[in-house]
């Protein structure tokens, strides 16, 4: 990456066209070139884009970081009442151009790198993607620090800085390869080492029992570990720099560098043995939880980062404030989902053994401090430990986790529905398949709030995981639909879209995007549609591009572009889509003489490296893309593209130019989703099933402007009580059998002939995900997608009233919903201060 060519990138998206003043352009070249010098230590005639890259982010984390005193000097002085969010994950992706647009100082630092002869677009392609996250879960948390920042909430992130975050995936010969990410190779110019905030984190040991001197009995806990969490801050501006938080990552060290006696001794390896094993602990992102051994290392994370971020905030509490019993009054704390849930008992731990609050009154501070977000209904992603497990590595959290749910079984072991099956239910303990915690229903009880991330999926929640304790608590599951940051995901993915829409509803869009609403009228305006038909198309060429470039597939910019970009799983049916690309596909083949619409699918997005069902889905999507561009008679009508290592930078480059948004989860199972926000935003219309977030987008855009189609959640459910077999509704749909046929012989894969066979069998004898039962539907939908594509205007008719109805799903909403109903913060919205 660091030696990439100097020269701008023909997909780049365009400059906003604002002409900036002479002096500050001059200033911020000035400002750039000294950084160049000074930290980076390299001539103007010597640097590559890698040293501009550094200078010219070290020269805006200049400005950041004085904004970033004042916020936190503004927050001590003024005693505010701050927001910890605990999350394992935080996709943040890059950071130069997002700093740059909230700092407004974009237009001005092009202009400046310009006088230099360097192109700001090819320094955005030298930074790398700071993976350090999965999914939507990990980006929805980068969302929400950049929208906290904006509305002046006082708030931390807290997470774990690994040295690998997600892997970076190559194809190869269809098939996934999973490498190490490295995204700190070359240095983090954003990051700040805090070398006197250290805390040890203790693991294992035994707990001793002291008699205190009025006859009280106290647990003292006697860690046979203790590993060290060095603070590693990053600042996060808000909209116009007005606020700057901080996301605090923590890195494992251990407590001695190396073990100087066995080094003496010759055992140079054995001497480092220590660091290696606490350092393990930082190392990636989530690694696999197959082996007994990957297991214990992720609950290692998960208690590690708890405590680490606990001792932390319990401190700043302190020597703010001097009293521990005013905690919740003066800080709110997240659990982004149950990863983080151990902090309860660490909380309890801290209140009842070092503080010696009595147990009543420490439980009700945790509770009144602590909320919890679930993301997720499937059974096998709601986290549970094996109570050996706990015992071993957290012996004083698993006899405080007794004692919480010994009290919470009493409770409502009183009530007259008091069955056993419903005390089971109940219990902290799963003790169905050998006893485990079931951390979800810790979360549940050490929490004020619990909030699903869309409506669908919270009223799910209430019936479902949560049904048993919802009905000990009524009222505690609320509510809180997902958003996205429009900084992000509109100005700088879309910076051309963004202009074009401000010349209609003025420059405090990004401030309050509700205004997005007066756009609505436009889309009856066919000189207003025209030019947005026009960003559109730009958008398109500039992808074209970056496939052509990245892996050889030349794209007709005029085609419909129909994507599908998300983790690959199977409740999100990526295999759906593939079927309905193999029956045109067949079609096309069998009456080319017709008139086709020319269409482009295009597939991204990464398989967990053990999940060998979505690993085979995606050689299927590279198999059937490698026979489809080749074939003579498609004549280019039809193209499938995987794009290699998803990640959010690519995200910014595809969402802006898609025409059709695949958001196809079986109903009931995605719980909200993000990316069907951003596609819709930026004015993609969407296909989809009434799922997650889809629901609420389908509320806001009205039928005739989405194409809804398949089960609903409710119908699903009906299914699968009648049975999961696929044979039904292949025997009725003919081009479902034919599909599947194709896809079976190895049409697609010649060489091995039953290598999709597993996948077909799945479907036709054990179809969970109810692809069969959706295809017809999925099917038909994308042919009435087809017709509307040929009534051009009523398309961007529709495309400029997804965007201008999509105001509600900026992540400043959502987090002015969590800051009143659930922190109890103020907010100021953004503006010109
Ligand atoms: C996602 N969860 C949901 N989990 O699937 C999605 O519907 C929702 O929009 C999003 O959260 C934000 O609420 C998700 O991304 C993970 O990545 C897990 C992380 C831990 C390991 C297992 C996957």
């Amino acid at each position: 990456q660091a030696d990439a060519p100097l020269v701008a990138d023909a997909a780049a998206p365009a400059a906003t066209g604002q002409v900036p003043a002479a002096a500050e352009v001059a200033e911020i070249r000035d400002r750039i070139l000294e950084k160049l010098k000074h930290s980076v230590s390299k001539s103007v005639g010597s640097a590559t884009p890698h040293d501009w890259f550094i200078a010219t982010a070290l020269s805006v984390r200049d400005k950041i970081v004085e904004s970033w005193l004042t916020s936190i000097d503004t927050a001590k002085k003024t005693g505010r009442k701050r927001v910890y969010y605990l999350s394992l994950e935080f996709l943040i992706g890059r950071l130069l151009i997002d700093a740059l647009t909230n700092m407004e100082l974009i237009d001005q630092t092009r202009a400046a790198l310009a006088e230099l002869g360097v192109d700001l677009e090819a320094l955005r392609e030298v930074e790398p993607d700071a993976a350090l996250g999965n999914g939507g879960l990990g980006r929805l948390a980068a969302c929400f620090m950049e929208s906290m920042a904006t509305l002046s909430i006082a708030a931390y992130g807290y997470g774990i800085r690994y040295d690998h975050g997600l892997f970076r995936q190559r194809i190869k010969d269809g098939r996934q390869l999973e490498y190490p990410e490295d995204w700190l190779s070359y240095g983090n110019p954003w990051e700040f080492q805090r070398p006197e905030l250290v805390y040890g984190v203790g693991f294992s040991g035994h707990i001793e029992t002291q008699t205190l001197p009025d006859g009280e009995l106290k647990q003292v806990w006697m860690p046979g570990e203790t590993v060290q969490a060095l603070a590693y801050d990053t600042p996060i501006a808000g909209w116009r720099g007005a606020h700057i938080n901080t996301l605090r990552l923590w890195a494992a060290r251990a407590a001695d560098p190396l073990r100087l006696d066995k080094f003496n001794s010759g055992d140079h390896v054995g001497a480092l043995m220590d660091q290696v094993r606490a350092e393990s602990i930082s190392k990636v992102l989530y690694p696999g939880d197959t082996s007994p051994a990957g297991q214990e290392l992720r609950l290692r994370q998960e208690y590690f980062f708890a405590s680490a971020s606990l001792q932390d905030l319990v401190r700043r509490h302190m020597s703010l404030f001097g009293d521990i019993k005013t905690l919740a009054d003066k800080a709110a704390i997240q659990l982004n989902d149950t990863h983080p849930a151990i902090a309860v008992a660490e909380l309890m731990h801290i209140l009842v053994d070092r503080y010696d609050i009595p147990w009543n009154k420490s439980w009700a501070i945790t509770k009144a401090t602590f909320s919890y977000t679930n993301h997720t209904l499937l059974p096998e992603a709601l986290e549970t430990w094996p109570v050996p497990l706990m015992e071993r590595l957290l012996p004083r959290h698993m006899q405080i986790i007794y004692l919480i749910n010994a009290l919470h079984l009493e409770k409502v072991g009183k009530g007259p529905d008091a069955s056993g099956a419903r005390l089971a239910a109940l219990s902290l303990i799963d003790e169905s398949h050998g006893r485990r915690v079931r951390m979800g229903h810790l979360a549940f009880l050490g929490s004020h709030k619990v909030n699903g991330v869309s409506a669908l999926h919270s009223d799910l929640m209430k019936t479902t995981v949560f049904r048993d304790l919802e009905s000990v608590e009524p009222g505690k599951i609320t509510n809180k639909t997902n958003g996205i940051t429009f900084r992000r995901w509109l100005k700088e993915a879309n910076p051309s879209l963004t202009s074009l829409l401000t010349e209609v509803v003025g420059d405090t869009l990004l401030d309050d995007a509700t205004i997005l609403e007066k756009v609505a009228p436009y889309a009856d305006d066919s000189a207003f549609t025209e030019r947005y038909a026009a960003i559109r198309r730009a958008n398109k060429v500039a992808l074209s591009a970056l496939v052509r470039d990245r892996i050889g597939v030349k794209l007709d910019p005029d085609a419909l572009f129909d994507v599908h970009i998300k983790r690959i799983h199977e409740y999100k049916r990526q295999i759906l889509n593939i079927l309905e690309t193999v029956a045109i596909f067949e079609e096309i083949r069998a009456q080319s003489f017709r008139e086709w619409i020319p269409r482009v699918k295009i597939f991204a997005g990464k398989a967990a490296a053990s999940y060998t069902t979505a690993k085979l889905i995606i050689q299927l999507a590279n198999d059937v893309g490698k026979v489809v561009n080749s074939d003579p008679t498609v004549r280019g009508l039809l193209k499938v593209v995987f794009l290699p290592n998803y990640n959010v930078s690519l995200a910014e480059r595809i969402i802006p130019a898609a025409d059709l948004s695949e958001q196809i989860s079986t109903a009931g199972m995605e719980a909200s989703g993000t990316g069907n926000m951003k596609f819709a935003l930026n004015g993609a219309l969407t296909i989809g099933t009434l799922d997650g977030a889809n629901v609420e987008i389908l509320e806001k855009v009205g039928a005739p402007n989405i194409f809804i189609f398949g089960l609903t959640a409710d119908q699903v459910e009906a299914k699968r009580t009648q049975g999961i077999s696929g044979q039904e509704a292949i025997a009725r749909s003919q081009r479902l059998s034919e599909a599947l046929e194709s896809i079976a012989s190895g049409v697609f894969s010649p060489e091995q002939p039953d290598r999709y066979r597993p996948l077909v069998d799945a479907l036709t004898y054990n179809d969970f995900f109810l692809v069969t039962a959706d295809f017809d539907s999925y099917y038909n939908t994308q042919r009435d997608v087809f017709k509307r594509w040929r009534d051009k205007k009523s398309w961007w008719r529709s495309a400029v009233i997804n965007t201008s109805n999509m105001g509600w799903f900026s992540s400043d909403r959502t987090i002015t919903e969590y800051a009143q109903e659930i922190w109890n913060v103020p907010t100021t919205p953004p503006g010109r201060n």
